[in-house]
């Protein structure tokens, strides 16, 4: 079991927090609360951007009403870009200094949220993404032995092809980050399959700095990690190879919402 936030320490403020969610009923309501905990009211927002058809989107709606915080829960009737569009989507939305992208299950823990604002600040960082791979750190909740060698082999690759944007990431392949929302150009991202914040990395010229951070189970629900995502992958590999960063922006815009 968890350990419950403080929440009697100090509450993150200026924060939008971006929470993609496919078939998450089991597990929304839950993170609302972990969420609730951690962030103040008043300087806070979550963005659910939700693309399931198990009414995920009713449950995180109902879980708002029992916090005081402002939630925003966003169906996508037609989906665009998976994962890394849902999340597009939310950062398209957010108003806070801040915005931390996390996972829908409870693999991301909320309460290490605070620690990358923190890093965030006292660093002067851009961005500040959670590793897996940093001492410290622990890929634990990956399951088998299959799918820590397609994470471990899949930050090798993106390494090599990427060695100046991705100098300093040990785990590029994370899905735990907080940005500043205005060092983000939202129209140089392509964003396509699972691994936004390489998008993110690979498309902008960012200061960037790392917390260690354990990687925990799926709290409940079923893994959308797939043989098409990492076809996805490959595709984003070359497609972040062939226009890597903001001469994208002269393309057509991306439609975020
Ligand atoms: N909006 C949206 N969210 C998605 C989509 N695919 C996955 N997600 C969410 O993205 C987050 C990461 O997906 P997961 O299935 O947990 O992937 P994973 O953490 O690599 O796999 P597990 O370790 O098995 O949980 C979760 O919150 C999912 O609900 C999608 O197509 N659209
Ligand atoms: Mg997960």
């Amino acid at each position: 079991m968890r350990q419950r936030a403080d929440s009697e320490g100090s509450q993150v403020e200026g924060v939008s927090v971006v929470v993609p969610t496919f078939d998450e009923a089991a597990n929304v309501g839950e993170l609302v609360r972990w969420l609730a905990a951690v962030l103040d009211p008043d300087r806070s927002e979550i963005l659910i951007v939700d693309d399931s058809s198990d009414g995920t989107a009713h449950v995180a709606s109902e879980s708002a009403d029992h916090v005081p915080h402002r939630v925003r829960v966003v169906h996508r009737d037609e989906p665009v870009g998976g994962l890394s569009g849902a999340v597009l989507a939310g950062m398209a939305l957010a108003v806070h200094r801040w915005v931390v992208v996390m996972d829908g299950d409870l693999q991301h823990p909320p309460e290490d949220l605070p620690r990358l604002i923190a890093a965030g600040e006292a660093r002067g960082a851009d961005i500040v993404a959670a590793s897996r791979y940093l001492a410290g750190g622990s890929a634990g909740g990956l399951e088998g032995t299959m799918r820590h060698l397609v994470s471990t082999g899949s930050t090798v690759v993106a390494r090599v092809l990427f060695p100046r944007r991705l100098r300093g990431c040990t785990d590029p392949m994370t899905g735990f980050f907080a940005v500043r929302r205005d060092a983000l150009d939202l129209r140089a991202m392509r964003p396509q399959g699972f691994k936004i914040l390489l998008e993110v990395l690979v498309r902008h010229r960012l200061t960037m700095s790392e917390i260690p951070f354990s990687f925990g189970v799926r709290s409940a629900g079923q893994s959308k990690a797939t043989l098409a995502n990492g076809a996805a992958y490959l595709r984003q590999l070359v497609a972040l190879r062939l226009q890597p960063s903001s001469t994208a922006r002269s393309a057509a815009a991306v439609e975020v919402v």
